[in-house]
């Protein structure tokens, strides 16, 4: 393609222009906070005066929980406080108005079921506050009225607190003043511009109006963590892994947004989100599950400050002294307040609990940890059949081949172009006699062509998300004008789902596979380039209450088709860019358009560790970078990081330079095949990781601080991390590297060189020598990998390639285990075999 012709579609005209000028501008196409009025409403409350007292004469104790009136001094409009106590030391505090004007958006299918609750128990020590406790747990919740706080204790140590700087925030749901814009005239009324200001009833940005039928909506409360200074979660961001304080103006942003080529180290949205923060010191792992799925924001603030007491006695002075403390302030635009306290006590705990809330890891198909060949595009058949060759000629393993949009008739999904993928069902008989797959993309905007089946069927149907004035909304997308499919409807996705059936789907077969893209969702000349809140939903809810679960619901719909079309045999394999919590019940997510360059590398590295430590451990990012042209170095090292992280794809833009692995020269190519190898000899450990990821929700992909959760020096660790217990991974990501400083850590441990088995003890830093040969990796002292002895052309290949073990010893006792799934299953069975204890179990 010549420098001149852009890839991209007419329809997008703020892309349609050289990288450059893209990347440069897109920032401002994103809203910073001082631009989003709920938060500046939201600002307004300053910490410490909080207008809302508990009415605890109203508390009453059900069978599953408490409740309590709390009451906004100057509006009196009360609110409900509903207290849980969740099996699995779970805390569940809920605030909803005690009579809204309408309901409020409750956040539906997220959770895995209606959590099971243990009764709590309630006594009044002192004047103006209460106790509350259940029999089993050893937390206590003590609720204060004047101003209203709510703080945990574990025996006589204090946790956490909730509103203890009073900037608990609910606007409660009221009619719209005369001359608002919702009522449809403009006015210039100073009453209505001030409203306007704060962006109550209408809210622009740029060129772009927000239409607030229901007026302010807004919920946030401010947590505090006692002695705790490190923080992590909330994906997604390009930025450490450790969560930073974000000073006085700034936030967290969760709100999923299509930002091509994403800047590095900002805190602004990106492609997905999950409102779950964790917080860590070596004596206590705690969670903040914030059940919200509009935009969100979220502030921390570290400092070192005395801890409050709780009796009304004056503090013994002598014995105060100042430790570290992180304030949180969460913040969204509407639905309720809904947050689960995850006491832990240590990181595996709250992993646990989380999962008991939304779900574990799916067990992937096994193809689908091998490697995956991607490129905006493979341009036809031939192509596809010349790179499949490609990959056997030069003896490198792979297991999928992606087509990108323009394998379809003129951008409409669930079709293919007939000019260059005339015959895809013999495409797919020869990948599948290679044992090899293919995954194909599927948007969730429809081209707007009466003509076009599935657009004619929705249409009908009813299943588009609406415009403020109920028509189908209609917005710009690689397709031309589309309509999006409101897959917040349980209708809408079934009716998805059964397209994916083989004989509904033409030319599909049970080898393809799927690829979710554009779901945040992407709307080309749209606010933020997404769809506007003002957007119609399923039973009227608007889509600022579920913007962040769109993604979500686009995955789920897509892997429920892809498993009833094998009859409920086969796990599905769909990639989503979009996601929610929860999302790791559907498949894979990736971390969207970063690029060739080596701080997106670098990057790559934290920002799977959070989506890691936040449930979703089947992620990866595009190797080589999608935007760009990586040079041969970069693109080695990246394929040896890509190789050691869970989800492994090379990917590249379109009008990038071709970049199947063997085109940079014989010792490029050979350098590449043997970090490839690598991953397919330590498939039997992926399946392993994978598999505990799913029975019990440990994460794939672990920070330093969750293997070493006593130890200081790990916490702030993001060049380095383990895959499962047994690996520690150190990515070489800097152009020209030729030594690595590495944290050797654990007192007692022993780390072994995985190439050379030459030891290290723990607890050390060290440098260590590096080649471009490979990325430095090393076993800990006193466990097993099970690999198999070599790679085959894609696992398909390897089913009776011989398993070996490798036994790293120490002083202890080895332990080790091996997961053998069975092939084509939809569950889990198989057989897990154990050494020490020497047993074997069918699952
Ligand atoms: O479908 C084209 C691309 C895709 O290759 C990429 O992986 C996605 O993140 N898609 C975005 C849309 C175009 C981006 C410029």
């Amino acid at each position: 393609m010549s420098s001149k012709e852009s890839p991209l579609s007419p329809c997008a005209p703020e892309l349609d222009d050289t990288l450059g000028g893209v990347l440069n501008e897109d920032k401002k196409k994103f809203k910073t906070c001082s631009q989003i009025g709920f938060y500046r409403r939201q600002k307004l409350l300053l910490p410490g005066r909080s207008p809302y007292h508990a009415r605890l004469e109203t508390l009453t104790v059900g069978d599953d929980s408490a409740t309590l009136e709390i009451l906004h001094q100057d509006t009196k409009v009360p609110l409900q406080l509903q207290v849980f106590a969740v099996e699995g030391d779970i805390l569940r505090l809920k605030i909803n108005e005690v009579s809204p004007l309408k309901p409020r958006y409750e956040v539906p299918d997220v959770l895995v079921k209606e959590p099971a609750t243990q009764r709590l128990i309630a006594s009044k020590t002192e004047e103006g506050s209460v106790v509350l406790e259940h029999a089993s747990g050893p937390y206590k919740l003590h609720v204060t009225a004047k101003p209203f706080c709510v703080s945990v204790t574990n025996g006589d140590k204090l946790v956490l607190s909730v509103n203890s700087q009073g900037l608990l925030y609910f606007e409660h749901l009221r009619s719209p003043p005369p001359n608002s814009a919702t009522a449809g005239c403009g006015s210039d009324s100073s009453e209505v511009s001030s409203q306007d200001e704060l962006g109550l009833w209408r809210e622009q940005f740029g060129a772009f109006v927000d239409i607030k039928a229901s007026g302010p909506t807004s919920v946030g409360m401010d947590f505090s963590l006692y002695g705790f200074e490190h923080v992590y979660g909330l994906p997604e961001h390009a930025d450490t892994h450790q969560l930073r304080d974000t000073g006085d103006d700034d936030a967290y942003r969760l709100y999923n947004l299509d930002v091509f080529g994403y800047p590095l180290h900002e805190k602004m949205g990106i492609y997905g989100s999950v409102p779950l923060l964790l917080a860590h010191k070596p004596t206590h792992t705690c969670g903040i599950f914030w059940l919200n799925s509009s935009e969100t924001l979220v502030e921390i603030h570290s400092k070192a400050a005395l801890q409050p007491s709780l009796s009304s006695a004056p503090p013994d002075i002598t014995k105060q002294r100042a430790v570290p403390q992180t304030d949180v302030r969460w913040m969204s635009d509407s639905g309720i307040v809904d947050v689960f306290l995850l006491m832990g006590p240590g990181p595996m705990d709250v992993f646990k609990q989380y999962s008991q809330l939304t779900g574990t890891q799916s067990l992937p198909p096994q193809f689908s940890l091998g490697y995956h060949q991607c490129r905006w595009n493979y341009e036809d058949e031939a192509d596809v059949e010349a790179v499949d060759s490609g990959f056997d000629e030069h003896r490198i393993p792979y297991d999928v081949i992606w087509l990108d949009i323009e394998h379809t008739e003129g951008k409409r999904y669930f079709t293919w172009d007939r000019l260059k993928f005339p015959n895809p069902a013999r495409m797919q008989e020869m990948l599948r006699e290679k044992k090899r797959k293919l995954v194909v993309i599927s948007d969730p905007h429809i081209k707007l062509d009466p003509d076009y089946s599935l657009y004619a069927q929705a249409k009908d149907g009813g299943y588009f998300v609406k415009d403020r004035g109920g028509q189908d909304f209609e917005g710009h997308c690689w397709p031309g004008t589309s309509c999006y499919l409101d897959f917040s409807s349980r209708a809408v996705r079934d009716w998805y789902s059964a397209q994916f059936a083989l004989d509904t789907y033409k030319g599909s077969s049970d080898v393809l596979f799927v690829w979710n893209d554009m779901n945040e969702p992407s709307v080309f000349e749209a606010p933020e380039m997404t769809m506007p809140k003002h957007a119609v939903h399923h039973q009227n809810w608007e889509h600022r209450d579920l913007h962040n679960l769109y993604g979500f619901y686009q995955q789920m719909s897509t892997a429920e088709g892809l498993t009833r079309r094998s009859g409920g045999q086969e796990r599905p394999f769909v990639l989503t860019r979009s996601f929610f919590a929860g999302s790791q019940r559907y498949g894979a997510v990736w971390t969207g358009d970063n690029k060739a360059e080596w701080d997106y590398l670098k990057i790559s590295i934290p920002m799977l560790l959070t989506l890691s430590v936040t449930g979703i451990s089947f992620c990866g990012a595009d190797v080589g970078g999608f935007v760009g042209d990586p040079e041969p170095e970069l693109l080695i090292r990246w394929y040896q990081a890509g190789s050691f992280q869970p989800f492994f794809r090379a990917h590249a833009i379109r009008d990038s330079q071709r970049r199947e692995p063997w085109l940079f020269g014989a010792d490029n190519t050979r350098l590449i095949r043997k970090a490839i190898e690598e991953r397919y000899t330590l498939l039997p450990y992926w399946y392993l990781l994978f598999y505990r990821a799913h029975m019990s929700a440990e994460p794939v992909m672990r920070p330093l601080w969750v293997a070493f959760p006593k130890h200081p020096e790990t916490f702030g660790m993001e060049t380095q991390y383990m895959l499962g217990d047994a690996l520690l991974v150190v990515p070489v990501s800097e152009a020209g590297a030729s030594a690595l400083d590495v944290q050797f850590p654990g007192t007692g441990e022993r780390w072994y060189d995985f190439r050379t088995y030459e030891c290290v003890e723990g607890h050390r830093r060290q440098k260590v020598t590096v080649t471009l040969e490979q990325i430095p990796v090393y076993q800990r002292g006193g466990s097993i990998v099970p690999m198999q002895t070599r790679a085959g052309k894609s696992t398909g290949w390897m089913k009776n390639t011989p398993y070996e073990l490798h036994i790293a010893l120490d002083s202890k006792v080895k332990r080790g285990s091996l997961y053998v799934g069975r092939r084509g299953g939809l569950g889990v069975r198989g057989t897990l075999y154990h050494v020490k204890p020497d047993v074997r179990e069918e699952i």
